[in-house]
């Protein structure tokens, strides 16, 4: 049924970091009033039982299990959009000449999509539809990519010559930029750039206090209004949309340990690890002597299908102190009062998972944005700390100590907790998050 505020079509990007906070924000929209169709490629496809309230739209992708496995996000990318675009117009034509129940041809407000499903804006500029992109990553991953021109292949002495760099640090994202990027990495770039450009408006999932500095350059670099609406985990709380079933088990063994005793370790959906690196991880952990929480997601190990190559002895020598799960029910566990530090890939949903319950991160970032996430909470907000040089059990263990147990994480404690304090201050009534939303509803609605 046709609500009042208008008709939104949200266009998904399949996977784990994007497919949450976009059913997220679906969800926010329709409490708006918002009639809300989501188009989403055949891979990781949601689940339309989970939110019968939404129109779900299939679109075939044509991605192969190679490109899928490969590992090269760009390529992965340029594919995905190459395949989804005819369908994706035609998908929006055939929304057009659709009719409601009441005889009159449906309208659409506007395409909603995420920053990395691209091909969007074209379509929207084709059918002249306002298109707004969604960031699911920081507001400074946005700067970044405006800087990325002036960067590639050149050395950290431009720190001093592009003020901008001076926020985010550019020994810290190293990684990010490449001596010679490839073209398909030039060709996604451009493609990025160029749908932040043409858009009606920008979504960044993230909150005005933690990137002051980064947004109001943004500004200088790209036109469009930018909403800054997060965390938006915490307006839409109840939705679930996991790839892999939650172990709620975990809560119950939490239950039992003392307040702010355990780490919580988790490497997101995407990133691996070697099978050494496992054995490492464990006795780093193991000989911690603190409780922990691990996810060890089929996958993570390359070359195992599971925790066959833990190693002989672990299991037996930490019993009760450890669990291991497959997937947790992640923002529970963080808002756990046992939990009192979580080692983290840095994935920017994490991030501000971590951020909003106060809960100090250990930085251990793998690729892309997670260099620069971690750079942000260690260096400029400084409610975590690097886990420094290689996975090595030394290293684990020490880490956990200055984090947990340390007078140096108390620090970090207090300042994380300082953080959950303005995050939930920005959703509040005249709040920064709550404003932006105002905005962007008037905006959508203009
Ligand atoms: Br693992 C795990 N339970 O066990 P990020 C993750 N999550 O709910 P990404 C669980 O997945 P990139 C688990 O709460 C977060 O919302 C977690 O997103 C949830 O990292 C999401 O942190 C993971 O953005 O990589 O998607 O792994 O850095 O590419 O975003």
């Amino acid at each position: 049924k046709q609500q009042k505020s208008g008709h939104l079509v949200l266009v998904m990007f399949p996977f784990q970091g994007h497919i949450t906070p976009m059913l997220q924000l679906a969800t926010i929209l329709h409490s708006k009033g918002y009639t809300i169709t989501i188009v989403h490629p055949e891979l990781n496809s949601p689940t339309p039982s989970n939110h019968p309230e939404f129109t779900f739209i299939s679109i075939p992708d044509k991605l192969t299990e190679s490109e899928v496995l490969d590992g090269d996000a760009a390529n992965l990318m340029l594919s995905l959009n190459k395949n989804c675009a005819i369908p994706l117009q035609q998908c929006m034509k055939k929304i057009l000449h659709q009719k409601d129940s009441h005889d009159h041809i449906i309208h659409i407000t506007a395409i909603i999509y995420d920053t990395l499903m691209f091909c969007s804006q074209t379509i929207a500029d084709d059918l002249r539809l306002p298109g707004i992109n969604v960031r699911t990553s920081s507001a400074a991953t946005l700067l970044l990519y405006a800087l990325f021109p002036h960067l590639d292949g050149k050395d950290s002495t431009l720190e001093n010559e592009i003020p901008e760099l001076q926020s985010l640090q550019l020994q810290h994202i190293r990684a990010l930029l490449s001596q010679n990027p490839t073209d398909a990495m030039l060709e996604v770039r451009n493609a990025f750039t160029e749908g932040v450009r043409s858009s009606s408006a920008v979504i960044v999932n993230t909150m005005d206090f933690l990137e002051q500095a980064a947004l109001s350059k943004i500004k200088e670099h790209f036109p469009a209004p930018i909403f800054t609406i997060g965390p938006l985990h915490k307006l839409a709380p109840t939705i679930c949309s996991s790839l892999l079933i939650e172990d709620a088990k975990c809560i119950s063994w939490l239950n039992k340990q003392a307040p702010k005793s355990v780490i919580y370790v988790s490497f997101g959906s995407l990133a691996s690890i070697g099978e050494q690196e496992l054995i490492e991880t464990a006795w780093g952990l193991a000989n911690s002597k603190q409780p922990f929480l691990w996810v060890i997601r089929p996958g993570l190990v390359r070359g195992s299908e599971w925790i066959e190559s833990l190693p002989n002895g672990f299991q037996e020598g930490v019993g009760e102190r450890g669990f291991i799960v497959k997937w947790a029910p992640q923002k529970e566990v963080l808002a756990h009062a046992a939990v009192g530090g979580f080692w983290s890939h840095c994935g920017w949903n994490s991030t501000i998972e971590s951020i909003c319950e106060g809960v100090p991160i250990l930085c251990k970032p793998f690729f892309g944005d997670q260099n620069l996430n971690s750079n942000y909470i260690c260096n400029v907000w400084k409610v975590g700390l690097q886990l420094q040089n290689k996975l090595e059990r030394g290293n684990i263990e020490a880490a956990i100590k200055r984090l947990i147990v340390d007078i140096e994480g108390e620090e970090i404690r207090k300042k994380a907790m300082d953080f959950k304090k303005k995050a939930s201050l920005c959703l509040q009534e005249g709040g920064s998050s709550c404003c932006s939303f105002n905005e962007l509803t008037r905006h959508i609605s203009s």
